[in-house]
């Protein structure tokens, strides 16, 4: 049995005044791409009562922005007992998951962390409700990856796609994602449904969910993903490293910034729950192909050395995702509204960013 780290308590300090020791706003996978995001964003909100979980050490610079750090395994019961022990929590961002490259070489593993590690996070969140009798907000980052269109015809005709067609996923990542958006309905509707001793102190989960498409940072890489050819065909320009892209130039799948992707989680977050008809939203922002989108770099990047290699099962996997999603439900229940466009976001974001990130770090760390 795995020896349960300590949790990490930040020292006190003055703008924890008034706070209640044990209440908690946790993040799990919280050292990860949106992760750094995440807690950047909540503590300039106001927000300081974080408890950050990952595998890894929590980044030193998020580290004074929680109220506690854990590395630790969302497949550890202990652990959670531990975390179920020492915080009311009233909120769950659960980012932690194996990305849908990487799934596919070890399918039974992802199912084990992506799965079983969300089902105990929903059920923390049950007995937290449970306990403190308060509403237990769910946080959940689905994916464009739960969609499985069967080939590039039906792709092309069905262009923007809404939350309810083409729900037959080709990877365990999407299985997995799709699994775990029909467990969050059921802990949220009709957890222990026939059981005589549910509680009825109003608490409940509340699982909201967004079916993110590729996300594109200016700071930090993906890792394990397949709309990764994006961020990496950015990054390597901007460090001057030739890139193979593994898709066609062809290729078509909606992508966001993270400051938008970031943006979407907080405002649906913080959505009146009588606001939201569904508890699952497509959201996005821009859809080029992997060329056009190549062409936009090589305009900020004249020198980039940008090529075309078909690594054809990942190729598959990415055919089978949608050109485009149909985010109207999102924009209506809870005012999704990207600052990004393709073109803004080179030129307002990515472009700035990358450059400043490199001429600082330019091994990229
Ligand atoms: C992946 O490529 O696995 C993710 C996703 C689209 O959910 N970025």
């Amino acid at each position: 049995m795995p020896i349960t780290p300590p949790i990490a308590f930040r020292s006190p300090n003055p703008s924890d005044a008034g706070l209640s020791r044990n209440t908690a706003t946790l993040i799990t996978g919280a050292n990860g791409e949106f992760g750094h995001g995440l807690i950047k964003n909540l503590h300039e909100a106001g927000i300081h009562d974080i408890v950050a979980l990952d595998l890894h050490e929590i980044d030193p610079t998020l580290r004074d922005k929680c109220r506690a750090t854990l590395v630790g395994d969302i497949l550890d019961q202990n652990l959670l007992a531990r975390l179920e022990s020492q915080f009311e929590i009233h909120t769950i961002y659960h980012l932690a998951a194996l990305l849908s490259t990487r799934a596919e070489f070890n399918p039974e593993l992802a199912q084990q962390v992506n799965v079983s590690g969300t089902i105990n996070l929903l059920k923390l969140a049950a007995n937290q409700a449970a306990s403190h009798g308060q509403v237990v907000k769910f946080l959940f980052p689905s994916s464009i990856a739960v969609y499985g269109i069967p080939d590039l015809e039906t792709k092309a005709q069905a262009d923007c796609i809404n939350e309810s067609q083409f729900l037959k996923p080709i990877t365990m990542y999407g299985c997995n994602k799709l699994a775990c958006e029909n467990l969050g309905r059921y802990y949220t509707h009709h957890y222990r449904q026939i059981a005589k001793d549910r509680p009825n102190n109003g608490g409940h989960v509340d699982f909201r969910a967004i079916r993110f498409p590729g996300v594109i940072s200016a700071f930090t890489l993906p890792s394990g993903g397949t709309s990764d050819f994006a961020p990496e065909m950015i990054h390597a320009a901007a460090q001057n490293k030739p890139y193979a892209s593994f898709v066609r130039a062809d290729t078509q799948i909606p992508f966001i910034t993270m400051p938008d992707t970031i943006a979407a989680l907080r405002r649906l977050a913080d959505a009146e729950a009588s606001n939201l008809t569904q508890t699952v939203y497509n959201i996005a922002a821009f859809a080029p192909t992997a060329g056009e989108f190549a062409e936009i770099v090589k305009r900020h990047f004249p020198d980039a050395q940008i090529t075309f290699a078909t690594d054809e099962p990942r190729q598959k996997m990415v055919d089978s995702w949608p050109a485009d999603v149909n985010d109207s439900k999102a924009r209506t229940d809870w005012g999704h509204q990207p600052t990004h466009t393709l073109e803004s976001a080179f030129q307002d974001y990515l472009i700035p960013n990358i450059k400043a990130h490199y001429a600082q770090t330019p091994d990229g760390s």
